[in-house]
């Protein structure tokens, strides 16, 4: 056995007999009231869900197991060619809540190269589509497509112990992981290029040969997919990826229905799908401004005619974060290591200068500041990925660490059905 599962073997049953203690011991404890602002707002700030993976603070950002980014850019191994995390390391920590060693990661590596392999009907069912179908509508039917493939499926059928659920569930999610970057490297080549599939080089890591599968063979490509999939992976429990991955998977439906449905809300141009919305937007700067980096007072202009003409400025806001979003900050740092004098990342340290005060005199929005989706373009199209469609099928690939660590979890401690109640208006008049 892997020392990923031995290690879960062991602390499993720990953690389950204290979860079950807390909740015989102290399930009458309170955890919020709930408003009708909120139940009417889309639940902003309810504790309902347990989610362990991670855990976000409004002005300090994320913390994947305790570490904030910065910290896991020191301490997770990285490639011996470059300084940027490993995202194998990450999903390690957030599987066990401990930092990986070199063997850990080299283990993961290993065996995601070894289950890494497309069953053939999935590239049928993609081909199936029309070429110009959005990626992510092919991301999406790739991954369900490979619902043939679940073990958990096929266990929950044989009669498997509820105690038992995890261990399926953990192999499902070791295969699809293992085989999203062939699935998102193969709608990359068949959407924009000739559609011959890269075969994996087995001498790369996770990040480093999906890098290699989309035909991009340079080292600084290479170190911004570690980095981007290791930054986009969890956000905690509540935004639409994870939250919906979580509802699905609460049902029993396995990984692959479960992450195809957290994947289609990812693709949601409030959620995931701003990272293209992003460029699209600077790219309608550029034109309409006849190219070049624009000046801050056209920039000002553009930014207060999107939000007259009622838009949202995207890569702005955020439903939790209340500061910068430190993957912003991640991103932002990794262009000014690599790519200072780049055009695009011009414009969007500008935008960091304008949009803010703007947001803050319309009054609106809640946080003025730059979300992850504000900086992930301009790093693309600098290292040549110039098809902003795809964007948000990269997020996706790193989303699905996060959420399927968490689903293991959902499993291993019995998290049951998730059903909230739901109210009518009827009601909310009635008890005025
Ligand atoms: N531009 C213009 N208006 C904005 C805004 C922005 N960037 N952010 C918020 N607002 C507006 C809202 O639309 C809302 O307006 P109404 O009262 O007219 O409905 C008002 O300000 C209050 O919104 P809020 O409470 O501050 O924000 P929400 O929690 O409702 O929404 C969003 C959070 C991220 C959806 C929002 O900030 C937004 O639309 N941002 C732009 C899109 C974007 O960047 N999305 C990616 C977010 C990060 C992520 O999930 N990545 O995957």
């Amino acid at each position: 056995m892997s020392l990923l599962k031995s290690k879960l073997e062991e602390i499993i049953p720990k953690f389950r007999e204290e979860v079950g203690e807390i909740r015989k011991n102290h399930g009458d404890k309170k955890l919020c009231d709930v408003t009708v602002a909120q139940a009417y707002g889309g639940m902003r700030g309810v504790k309902v869900m347990i989610t362990e993976t991670s855990a976000l603070d409004p002005d300090e950002g994320i913390r994947f197991r305790g570490f904030t980014i910065p910290e896991l850019q020191e301490k997770l191994p990285h490639a011996a060619e470059g300084e940027e995390p490993l995202p194998e390391g990450l999903f390690y920590l957030l599987m066990t809540g401990e930092l990986p060693t070199e063997e850990n990661i080299a283990e993961i590596t290993k065996e995601w190269q070894e289950r890494g392999t497309l069953p053939e009907h999935v590239y049928k069912a993609i081909d199936a589509l029309p070429k110009d179908t959005h990626p992510m509508t092919q991301f999406s039917v790739g991954i369900v497509a490979q619902q043939t493939e679940s073990i958990f499926a096929a266990e929950y059928r044989k009669g498997i112990n509820k105690m038992d659920y995890w261990k399926p569930v953990y192999e499902d999610t070791m295969n699809l992981l293992a085989r999203l970057p062939a699935l998102a490297a193969y709608i990359y080549l068949r959407s924009y290029k000739d559609g011959k599939v890269i075969p994996a080089d087995p001498t790369l890591d996770w990040g480093g040969n999906f890098a290699h599968m989309m035909g991009f063979d340079t080292k600084m490509f290479r170190e911004l997919m570690r980095i981007y999939l290791t930054i986009h992976a969890d956000h905690e429990g509540g935004n639409v990826s994870a939250h919906t991955t979580h509802l699905v998977g609460s049902t029993l439906s396995d990984v692959y229905y479960a992450l195809s449905a957290g994947m289609n809300g990812l693709a949601g141009p409030l959620h995931g799908l701003a990272n293209q919305e992003v460029l699209r937007w600077i790219m309608d700067v550029k034109d309409q401004l006849g190219g070049g980096v624009p000046t801050m007072e056209d920039l000002k202009k553009f930014v207060w005619d999107t939000l007259a003409s009622g838009n949202v400025v995207p890569g702005y806001g955020h439903a939790v974060l209340r500061k910068t979003d430190p993957r912003y900050s991640a991103q932002r740092e990794f262009a000014l290591k690599h790519m200072p004098e780049d055009e695009l990342f011009q414009v969007v340290s500008m935008l960091y200068e304008v949009v803010p005060p703007i947001l803050l005199e319309q009054g609106k929005a809640k946080n003025p500041w730059p979300n992850v989706d504000a900086h992930s373009g301009v790093l693309l199209v600098h290292n040549g990925m110039h098809e902003y469609d795809f964007y948000t099928v990269l997020f996706g690939v790193s989303r699905a660490m996060g959420v399927l660590a968490s689903t293991i979890w959902d499993r291993a401690i019995g998290l049951p059905l998730e059903r909230p109640k739901s109210l009518t208006t009827e009601y909310i008049k009635s008890i005025l």
